[in-house]
Parts: C-alpha cells; sequence; structure tokens
C-alpha cells in the first residue's frame, strides 16, 4: 500500500473529487490510501468489494470477487449461504445455510428435509413425492412418479389408474381407493356424456329424465318410453 504518498496524493484526491471523478491512484482505491478526509466525495470514499474487510455497506466481504461462494461479486450475501466474520470488520467466512449431513438442503432460502415432518422444498406431501421418497396411498402428488402405487389421479395416490368417467379416487372417507362416483352426481373433470349425463354409482353414465334413449338401460331410471328417459 503506498501510504507514504498520502500527503501528495491527497491534494490529487480532493482535486479529483471536487471535479466530480472518482479518483484511482497506482490501481488502488481511494479509500486504501486516504482513510477519510473532510471534503472528498462520496465515490472517492467507495470501500472496495473483494478487499478482505467488510465495511458498513457490505453484508460479506471475503476477500475475492467471485460468486457462487456465498458472498457474490456486490458483497451481498448469496440465497442459501450465511457469512460471518471472527471480528466485526474482518473477512467474511461463509458457508451453506443448511446442514446437508442432516439431510437439509436449501429451498428459496428455507432448509427443508425429507424427515422435518414438514411439507416443504418440492415435496407433495409431508416427507414424500418430489426429491423425496414416493407417497403412500392416499396421500398428496402431482405426478405418478410421487406415488409408490405409481397411480396419482384427482392429486392422490391411487390404488389403480382410475381414469373413467364415473370413478374417482379422492372421494370423502375413500381417499386413495378408486370407488364409484354416487348416483346422480357427476365427475367434474371426466364428466358424463359431455356433463348431459349423470353416474348410476355403481360406475356407469346414464342418462337422466326427456334424455333419448333406445333402450332402459341408457336411463339412469332404467324406463326408455318413446325413445325418452323417464
Ligand atoms: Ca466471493
Ligand atoms: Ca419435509
Amino acid at each position: 500500500m503506498a501510504r507514504k504518498h498520502v500527503g501528495r496524493d491527497f491534494l490529487w484526491i480532493v482535486a479529483c473529487a471536487l471535479i466530480g471523478y472518482g479518483c484511482v491512484v497506482e490501481g488502488e482505491f481511494l479509500e486504501d490510501l486516504v482513510p477519510s478526509g473532510p471534503n472528498l466525495g462520496a465515490s472517492a470514499l467507495a470501500s472496495r468489494c473483494g478487499d478482505g474487510v467488510r465495511q458498513d455497506k457490505e453484508a460479506c466481504d471475503d476477500g475475492n470477487s467471485a460468486s457462487g461462494d456465498g458472498c457474490d461479486a456486490a458483497c451481498a450475501v448469496e440465497l442459501c449461504w450465511v457469512c460471518q466474520e471472527a471480528l466485526p470488520g474482518a473477512r467474511s467466512a461463509c458457508g451453506p445455510q443448511c446442514d446437508a449431513a442432516a439431510g437439509q438442503s436449501c429451498f428459496m432460502g428455507a432448509c427443508v428435509s425429507c424427515s422435518d415432518g414438514l411439507r416443504n422444498g418440492l415435496e407433495t406431501d409431508v416427507d414424500c413425492g418430489g426429491a423425496c421418497g414416493p407417497c403412500v396411498q392416499g396421500l398428496a402428488c402431482g405426478a405418478a412418479g410421487d406415488c409408490a402405487t405409481g397411480f396419482c389421479t384427482g392429486g392422490v395416490c391411487c390404488n389403480e389408474a382410475c381414469g373413467a368417467a364415473c370413478v374417482r379416487c379422492d372421494l370423502a372417507g375413500a381417499v386413495g381407493i378408486c370407488a364409484y362416483v354416487p348416483e346422480n352426481e357427476t365427475h367434474e373433470q371426466q364428466a358424463c356424456g359431455g356433463g348431459t349425463s349423470v353416474c348410476d354409482g355403481k360406475g356407469a353414465c346414464k342418462n337422466v329424465a326427456s334424455q333419448a334413449c333406445t333402450k332402459g338401460i341408457e336411463c339412469l331410471s332404467g324406463k326408455c318410453l318413446g325413445g325418452v328417459c323417464q
């Protein structure tokens, strides 16, 4: 550091500051040469990110200008890292925010794991699905791979594919089991006849009263008279 030139450089620095330009002396920023001065402009006092000395306006300074090591090129702490100094203002030491040895990973700045009893990260249900192990039948899923059964239907892990019009896997009291849609109801995602007919409670679509028919079996009532369901 060229502190022996401070007296000479100081005058030059003041001149630079007065005409509104930042000054660099021998490749070093001013703060390295002159700690402070009453008439220096803000630019002249700019600390140098990467000098290994954390100034107040820096969240961290690990002594380099590389990113990806916890303290980025602008001396901001990177997502999923924590930085601290042994002494105030000293060089920052950065490390991962989460404890990988304990099974934690970092997801959007939060520590998550497949064994913390919480649904977090990319899990589809508590501690399963996504990047964790598959969920058991009846738990929530987003894709077949989230389920131990290999079937994800209606957002739950199902015992079978369960893709027909009058069955569903998310009925209250039978979540995870492919069951018949109740009589006179319809499946909103797999509606019978484009939504005009209903389920019979035994897995089949049936026409309702006043809809056209050729046989009684086509009608929910079982009665087809004159080409019309009764
Ligand atoms: Ca760095
Ligand atoms: Ca979890």
